[in-house]
């Protein structure tokens, strides 16, 4: 493993990144390009928090549940009044007339990946209060509750027991090659003219491309006209899918919540029947047995998107498959199409899949999260080999190249923004692993 010496100057790094983009309640995933409080990155940015700041990673989340709407939702960006300088920003947005918006409180209207329960089981476990840790657990538990039952509620597009999405930045991997069979029938009519601001800071080559975004604009301008209205939106959308990511990770979810269940003993019952009817939807109806991978799927024309992604895989992070099935896929996690020989980790799409790009963005690229939830699905199922070889290239990644949002697979050149609040969390998260 990495020598010791090495790693204290990392982790001081680390936090020196945590700290700089801290402005007070919470933490901005960038400097510059993402100025606003993101969902799935301050559950992410709390977990490593909470090993030298058990106080500031409550308050992380905290910050996240005062922007939950009515129906549960926790959307995927609260914005930071202070900041102006990013597209699309409140007037965009335009909640003020949804009768699910919070009052007050300027955010979205769209969600993203829920880690929650996963944050704040890891903020208890790693506080050394347990009384203090059991309080915050008590505070949070219904807001929590509420916001992982506005996917059974809101999302259950086909009573399969999965969780739809609505639009690509829901699923985190914005511009994932997944989900181009379904942008490609969208055509955006007579749209309001935006300008970019990602592409000012960031070169374009790594960047979503102008069709992209002309059509998560287009998106948001109907859900807006829709008054963000769930129902209409599920009945009318053209962008209905239920990602395997986002699907894997709700699952996560519902499991650290069923251990905090535990802990304030409460009755779980329903979680305990909902996880696992999700569980097997995702082992059936996001199961191709002609690949043997999973697939995300297209609600809207009824079938899996065939597209060779990390979806193909990324069960494995919730132990949802077994048997031959896991053997199958741990040896295609393996191989060069995904964890190439020079070893920077997990790429986000199958080098071979003939739609890889090293640079850009969620279509190739190396990203700390990914292989962190790999990493912990290994120390659990007790797959030490595997978990020490991929920390160590995370690591080894990280400290030679720096704090980036995604990295090369082929050279490992940090790539989007620096100064990544994610990457320098589970950085920390990763080196107190690897001591324990
Ligand atoms: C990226 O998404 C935002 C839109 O939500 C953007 O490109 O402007 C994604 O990587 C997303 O997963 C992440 O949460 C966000 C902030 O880091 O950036």
């Amino acid at each position: 493993m990495i020598e010791q010496s090495k790693l204290v100057g990392l982790r001081d790094r680390a936090i020196a990144v945590l700290r700089d983009n801290d402005i007070g309640y919470f933490t901005k995933p960038a400097p510059q390009l993402y100025p606003h409080q993101w969902n799935w990155d301050s559950a992410l940015i709390a977990i490593g928090l909470s090993h030298f700041d058990p106080v500031r990673a409550q308050s992380e989340i905290n910050a996240l549940l005062a922007g939950q709407w009515k129906n549960g939702m926790i959307p995927h960006i609260i914005f930071n009044p202070e900041a102006k300088s990013y597209f699309p920003g409140p007037d965009f947005w335009d909640i003020e007339d949804a009768m699910e918006a919070p009052k007050g409180i300027e955010t979205s209207g769209i969600t993203q990946p829920t880690l929650l329960a996963l944050a704040a089981y890891n903020i208890y476990c790693n506080i050394r209060d347990k009384t203090a840790g059991l309080d915050f657990l008590e505070s949070t538990f219904d807001a929590i509750s509420a916001c992982q039952l506005f996917f059974k509620r809101h999302r259950n597009f086909d009573d399969s027991g999965l969780a739809c999405i609505i639009h690509p930045w829901e699923s985190g991997l914005d511009n994932s090659p997944a989900w181009d069979p379904v942008l490609e029938k969208i055509k955006p009519k007579s749209m309001t003219k935006f300008q970019r601001t990602d592409t000012g800071i960031i070169p374009s080559t790594q960047r979503p491309d102008e069709m992209e975004y002309s059509r998560y604009a287009y998106l948001v301008e109907l859900y807006k006209k829709w008054k963000y209205s769930q129902k209409k939106i599920l009945h009318n959308s053209p962008f209905i899918v239920e990602s395997v990511v986002f699907n894997t990770l709700l699952l996560l979810d519902l499991k650290a919540m069923l251990s905090i269940g535990k802990l304030l003993k409460r009755d779980m019952a329903d979680t305990i029947a909902w996880a696992s009817g999700l569980e097997s939807a995702i082992n059936t109806k996001l199961f191709d047995p002609n690949s043997g991978c999973y697939c995300d799927y297209d609600c809207r024309n009824g079938r899996l998107i065939s597209r060779s992604t990390i979806s193909e895989i990324f069960p494995i992070c919730a132990g949802i498959p077994s048997g031959r099935r896991r053997d199958h896929l741990i040896a295609l996690l393996k191989s060069d199409s995904f964890w190439p020989e020079h070893g920077f980790g997990l790429t986000t799409v199958n080098r071979h899949s003939g739609l890889f790009d090293s640079q850009k963005y969620w279509r190739g690229p190396v990203w700390i999260n990914i292989n962190w939830f790999f990493i912990n699905n290994f120390i659990n199922s007790g797959d030490t080999t595997l978990a020490l070889r991929l920390m160590e290239n995370t690591i080894q990644l990280v400290s030679q190249n720096g704090f980036f949002e995604y990295y090369s697979p082929e050279t490992g050149e940090g790539l989007g923004a620096s100064d990544f609040s994610w990457t320098a969390a589970l950085i920390i998260d990763m080196i107190e692993m690897n001591e324990r």
